[in-house]
C-alpha cells in the first residue's frame, strides 16, 4: 500500500521534507502540500509533483486521502497539529520542538497514551546522523569506557528571520539536548546557562554557553551561536575514560588555491544533515507502514524531555545559577 503523506508547512524544512518524500521514499507519495500561502504551497507542490495543495492544516490532516502527516509549520503550531493527527488516528512526523512548552508536550503524551498506540515521531534527525551513530556505538561497545564529558557546539551563519527572544535555547539547543541525552542514554539533572561578557544579550541569537549535569554524573557543555557569520558548523567530542571521539562531518571536496587549502562550510544545516534527514524519514515511513516505532527515533517523551530542558535553560539564564531539570515520571508506555 502506498502511504499518502501531507506535508504541513512549505517553508525551509517543509520544502526539504517534501523533496525527500517525493524523491527518496519508495512506498510514499506526496499527496498534499499545505501552507497558509497558496503561492508557496503551489510552488513547492509543482516542484515536487504533489497531487494537491491546501491552506487549512486541520482540514488537511482530516482528509480521507491523507494517511500520515509531516508537520513542518511554525513551532507554536506543532502540538495542536500533532494532537489533531493523533485524534484522527494518523501517524505524524513532527519537526522539533514538539512544543515550546512542556505542558503542551504533556498534552500530546496524554493523547497518545489514551489512543493506546504510538503515533508520534519527532524530527530530532541527528539520532540518524552516521557520525553521532558511531559515537554512540563506540560508547555502547565499551571502546571509550565510561563517558565523562560531552562537548558540543552549534553555530549558524545568522539567526533565522523568525527567531525571537531565546530561541537559541528553545529552538536550536534542543538538538543538542536530545542528541547528547540519546548518545549518553541518560537524563539531565541540572542546567546552568552563561553569556559571554560584552555580547549584546538583547540581540536575537546572541551566543549562549550551557553546562548540564546528567543523572549519571557526566557533564555536557553546549555552545549555541546563531550569528557565527562564517558558516553552519556543528561539532562535538565525547570523552570517555579510555578515549574520546570527535564528531566528523561529511566533506566532499577540498580546494587548494592561493597558497591555501580550504574546506567550504554550508550556509545552513541541510547539507550537513542531509543523510540524517533521509534516514529519519525512511524510519518514519517504516513506522507508518508497520505501526512499530523506530527504536532510535525520538518519540513524544523525548520531545517533552528536550522542551523541559529548554525551559529550565531559559530560567537558568534569567535567574542565574544552576536550575534543576524536574522531569515527570516516565510512563511505561514510553519504555523501550
Ligand atoms: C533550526 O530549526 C534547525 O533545526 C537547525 O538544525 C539549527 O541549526 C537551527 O539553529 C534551528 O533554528
Amino acid at each position: 500500500m502506498t502511504v499518502r503523506i501531507a506535508v504541513i508547512g512549505a517553508g525551509i524544512m517543509g520544502a526539504d521534507h517534501a523533496r525527500i518524500v517525493a524523491g527518496d521514499l519508495p512506498g510514499a507519495v506526496l499527496q498534499v502540500v499545505c501552507d497558509p500561502s497558496q503561492e508557496r504551497a503551489r510552488t513547492l507542490a509543482d516542484e515536487c509533483g504533489a497531487k494537491d495543495v491546501a491552506s487549512d492544516a486541520l482540514a488537511t490532516i482530516a482528509r480521507s486521502d491523507v494517511d500520515a502527516a509531516l508537520i513542518a509549520s511554525p513551532d507554536e503550531t506543532h502540538a495542536s497539529l500533532t494532537l489533531a493527527a493523533i485524534w484522527a488516528g494518523k501517524p505524524v512526523l513532527c519537526e522539533k520542538p514538539l512544543a515550546p512548552s512542556s505542558a503542551d508536550c504533556m498534552r500530546v503524551i496524554q493523547a497518545e497514551m489514551k489512543a493506546g498506540r504510538p503515533f508520534v515521531q519527532i524530527g530530532f534527525m541527528r539520532r540518524f546522523d552516521p557520525a553521532y551513530a558511531e559515537m554512540k556505538a563506540l560508547l555502547s561497545d565499551g571502546t571509550l569506557g565510561q563517558a565523562v564529558i560531552m562537548h558540543n557546539f552549534h553555530r549558524n551563519v545568522s539567526a533565522p528571520a523568525n527567531f525571537t527572544g531565546l530561541m537559541a535555547i528553545t529552538n536550536s539547543a534542543p538538538h543538542e539536548f536530545d542528541v547528547a541525552r540519546f548518545v549518553l542514554d541518560t537524563d539531565y539533572s541540572s542546567i546552568s546557562v552563561f553569556q559571554p561578557a560584552g555580547v549584546d544579550a538583547s540581540r536575537t541569537g546572541a551566543p549562549v554557553f550551557m553546562v548540564l549535569e546528567t543523572s549519571g554524573g557526566q557533564l555536557v557543555n553546549i555552545e549555541i551561536n546563531n550569528n557565527a557569520a562564517y558558516g553552519y558548523d556543528v561539532r562535538g567530542e565525547l570523552v570517555g575514560e579510555k578515549g574520546s571521539v570527535f564528531l566528523g562531518a561529511p566533506v566532499h571536496s577540498r580546494i587548494n588555491i592561493e597558497l591555501q587549502s580550504l574546506e567550504r562550510y554550508a550556509p545552513d544545516w541541510r547539507p550537513r544533515f542531509a543523510e540524517a534527514y533521509r534516514l529519519q524519514n525512511k524510519a518514519w515511513l517504516k513506522f507508518v507502514e508497520t505501526g512499530v516505532p523506530s527504536p532510535i527515533a525520538a518519540n513524544a517523551w523525548d520531545g517533552y524531555c528536550a522542551t523541559l530542558t529548554a525551559e529550565a535553560g531559559v530560567k537558568a539564564l534569567s535567574e542565574g545559577g544552576k536550575v534543576v531539570v524536574e522531569c515527570a515520571e516516565k510512563p511505561s508506555f514510553y519504555h523501550r
